[in-house]
């Protein structure tokens, strides 16, 4: 494969509604579009990098970066045989994964392209159509939380996932119990807002049953995680710990969690998240996909990351409209059936580009070329 352009464009989008987590309120999105080019054909990705290092180190700003000065001269004078190549490539840039996972999800969009293929048979997904749930932030009040619960169960969502952080968490989870019972399948994500110390806490959620808890301890923690894991009933869910096969490998190892929210940015690229989703397959751990309130664009990928066999747990990949007025990809994201996405059949992502709706929300663009 020749790559012989990619082009950077940072957009801003407002949400629908703000939304908030253990580590601040998002009330816009600011992102990267980027394209590549070859043989008469575009590939597209999105750099899910936040606009400040609160959820991992990166920024948009050090992705950028990381990308022009590193990742992009090399990926247009190289020429790869294969999307996997890239891992490779770049596996001497430590960690910097969104940036890296930006510019590599791109080729892979290219190369199922060039194919013929959708990136959901390009990367082996033998789903047709996956389960989707919902992540809601924590809500000012109790009433708006559970409006918002009513509204996404009335539309099918297979899955309500709730932020919590210290003070507002028990009372949240016992709330939506009551109204609802205990047949919604529910989960907390703490996003690293608690310690050991909490522990009394966090015991207090396991009668409530909730299919699991997300990342309640440090962003870099698998010790303690396997400690507390140790201790309840509710399966641990990691998400921020897990950047690698590698840390994957030694979570399972250590028991620090029984369930896996893979990333494609987070891990560095759609090669690594299906290497970590191969490994829980053979390791008996189911997987989810995880969202960064991301553009329809990197909802694709993660719409074809999902369609991979041992993605069991419906995932935080929701419809546009649960994000934004208008979605920068034709056709929307949208629900096929209650809590249903369906797999596009449209080589590559399947989606294609409402430039239209980029240039609206453009903030300034750079075009890189052999
Ligand atoms: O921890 O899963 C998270 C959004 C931004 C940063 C971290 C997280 C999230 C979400 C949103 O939970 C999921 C979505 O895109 O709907
Ligand atoms: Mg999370």
């Amino acid at each position: 494969m020749k790559i012989e352009k990619v082009k950077f464009e940072r957009l801003k989008m407002p949400l629908l509604s703000p939304f908030q987590t253990s580590f601040g309120t998002e009330t816009d999105r600011e992102f990267i579009l980027v394209s590549v080019y070859g043989d008469g054909l575009v590939g597209y990705a999105e750099c899910v990098a936040m606009d400040s290092p609160v959820y991992n180190e990166e920024t948009i700003d050090t992705a950028w970066h990381v990308a022009e000065q590193f990742i992009i001269p090399k990926v247009l004078e190289t020429e790869l045989d294969s999307p996997e190549d890239f891992s490779n490539i770049f596996s001497w840039i430590r960690k910097n994964n969104m940036a890296k996972s930006a510019v590599e999800s791109a080729i892979w969009d290219l190369y199922a392209k060039q194919k013929g293929l959708t990136l959901s048979e390009a990367l082996g997904g033998e789903k047709e159509e996956i389960e989707v749930g919902v992540s809601i932030g924590i809500e000012p009040t109790v009433d708006g939380l559970l409006k918002k619960v009513e509204g996404f169960l009335a539309e099918g969502y297979k899955k309500i996932k709730i932020k919590i952080k210290p003070g507002v968490d028990v009372d949240r989870v016992k709330a939506i119990r009551e109204q609802f019972g205990y047949d919604v399948p529910l989960m907390a994500d703490a996003n690293s807002a608690y310690t050991l110390a909490d522990l009394e806490t966090l015991k207090r959620l396991d009668q409530y049953g909730l299919i699991m808890i997300e990342q309640p301890l440090a962003h870099d923690d698998i010790v303690d995680h396997a400690k507390l894991q140790s201790e309840l009933e509710t399966p641990i869910c990691l998400d921020e710990s897990i950047h690698s096969l590698e840390d994957a490998r030694k979570a399972i190892e250590l028991g620090s969690c029984k369930i896996i929210n893979i990333k494609i940015g987070r891990v560095g690229g759609l090669t690594q998240a299906k290497k970590i989703h191969d490994l829980c397959q053979e390791k008996g751990i189911p997987v989810w996909c995880g969202g960064m309130l991301e553009s329809g664009i990197g909802r694709a990928h993660n719409i074809a990351i999902a369609s991979l066999f041992n993605f069991t747990i419906p995932g935080d990949t929701s419809a546009s409209k649960k994000y934004w007025a208008e979605d920068i990809i034709e056709p929307e994201v949208v629900l096929s059936k209650p809590g249903i996405v369906a797999v596009p059949k449209e080589p590559g992502i399947g989606y294609s580009l409402r430039q239209d709706i980029v240039d609206k929300y453009l903030l300034y663009s750079k075009v890189y070329s052999r």
